[in-house]
């Protein structure tokens, strides 16, 4: 596998429980580069798009408001299989059914409030890095 890029959110449930700092370190624990990131406080219209494809579901409500409640650090990531090795970290998306060391199955509260976002495939990964971030900002 080569050197890839995948995009990560630490979500508001963990921003606000000054948790940043520690998810980063399991981030790169994992090898994984932290090559961008900024905080950012993001607009409905941002949210709604950013999970545009969860529209329909019924927790979309919930997500956008839950998303916007408190700031977010955006970042990008560059590693050896990055976007797998990231999924890998973040653990299941409800933290009952995490893996032991997970970030989620330490720091995730619901499958709502679940700490961090990453991509899950290469085209995903690019859309979400080009909505967020300009080329300029990518230092890798
Ligand atoms: P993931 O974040 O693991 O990629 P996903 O893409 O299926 O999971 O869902 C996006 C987010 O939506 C997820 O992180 C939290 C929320 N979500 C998913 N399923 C949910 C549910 N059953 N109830 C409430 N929120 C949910
Ligand atoms: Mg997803």
């Amino acid at each position: 596998m080569a050197i890839q890029r995948t995009f990560s959110i630490i979500k508001p449930d963990a921003t606000k429980r000054n948790l940043t700092g520690a998810i980063n370190a399991k981030i790169e624990a994992a090898g994984l580069r932290i090559i961008a990131q900024k905080r950012i406080h993001m607009t409905q219209k941002q949210a709604e798009t950013f999970y545009g494809v969860h529209k329909e579901r019924p927790f979309f409500g919930e997500l956008v408001e839950f998303m916007i409640s408190e700031p977010v650090v955006v970042q990008v990531l560059e590693g050896e299989d990055a976007i797998k090795t990231y999924r890998t970290v973040m653990g299941a998306t409800n933290p009952a059914d995490a893996d032991e060391g997970t970030i989620r199955k330490e720091f995730a509260q619901s499958v709502g409030e679940n700490s961090v976002h990453g991509s899950d495939a290469p085209e995903t990964a690019a859309e979400e890095i080009a909505y967020f971030f300009s080329g300029l900002e990518l230092v890798g």
